[in-house]
């Protein structure tokens, strides 16, 4: 697009929702959200590989700087590949809980029972490995005339990635407990495995792991709160 021409917009679609209506959607939502738990002890039962695609496809429509929808979302569930994630999560976390947590840190955990111990990642039927791009690779999407392999040797900046990729991950959440999953946002330390076992190109950076599937049965979760309206809000 050269500077003189206006870029392509389009009506916005916007339906006006009644007001009393407006209200009992924020209060359905807020109340569907409360029962969202991270859930750490799954079932085996497999989850429809449609419904995991119909939620990863939600959480792509959320808003990234400069539209450059900075992630990619893989679905693992072969049971070799979670099982080499396990291990090698499981020795982050080793060294995590022995030696680079400290005491501060570890109490703050207590409440909710983690250890380094992470059975979920071979248990849990699928787990969704959030990549962030760091940069792009190729020639950025609005200079792209025609859909060709990217050249590797050309990288392009991304922009508010921690950002993009941390607002699209919420919707990925929201969108998994909207269709009836339990899912966990796991973010083992240092993260540097996932792109290696996964083959991931050197600008995507693994960004959270998220098991996916349905509650073990007798699951229980700690029993924590959230904060209060009247704690988190303040009016100016
Ligand atoms: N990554 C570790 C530790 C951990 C850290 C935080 I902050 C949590 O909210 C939960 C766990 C683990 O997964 O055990």
């Amino acid at each position: 697009m050269s500077s003189d021409r206006r870029p392509a917009f389009k009506p916005l679609e916007f339906r006006r929702i009644p007001p009393s209506e407006m209200l009992a959607r924020a209060r359905d939502l807020r109340h569907e959200l409360a029962l969202r738990r991270s859930v750490r002890e799954f079932s085996a039962e497999p989850v429809s590989p449609e419904l995991i695609d119909e939620c990863i496809a939600a959480a792509g429509t959320a808003p990234s700087g400069a539209n450059r929808q900075p992630w990619t979302f893989v679905v693992v569930t072969d049971p070799a590949v979670k099982r080499a994630i396990r291990a090698a999560a499981e020795a982050e976390e080793r060294v995590n809980y022995s030696e680079r947590m400290g005491n501060e840190w570890l109490s703050a955990l207590e409440p909710l029972g983690t250890n380094a111990e992470k059975p979920f990642l071979e248990i849990a039927p699928a787990l969704i490995v959030v990549f962030r791009h760091a940069h792009g690779v190729g020639v950025p999407p609005e200079r792209r005339q025609l859909a060709t392999e990217p050249d590797s040797e050309l990288h392009y900046k991304n922009y508010y990635t921690q950002e993009s990729v941390g607002i699209a991950t919420g919707f990925l959440l929201v969108a998994l407990h909207h269709a009836g999953l339990v899912a966990l946002t796991h973010t083992p330390s240092p993260m540097g495995f996932l792109q290696k076992i996964l083959g991931r190109p050197e600008n995507e950076k693994a960004y959270v792991l998220i098991p996916v599937g349905y509650p073990a049965p007798g699951c229980q979760v700690p029993d924590i709160s959230r904060r209060s309206l009247a704690d988190v809000r303040i009016q100016r």
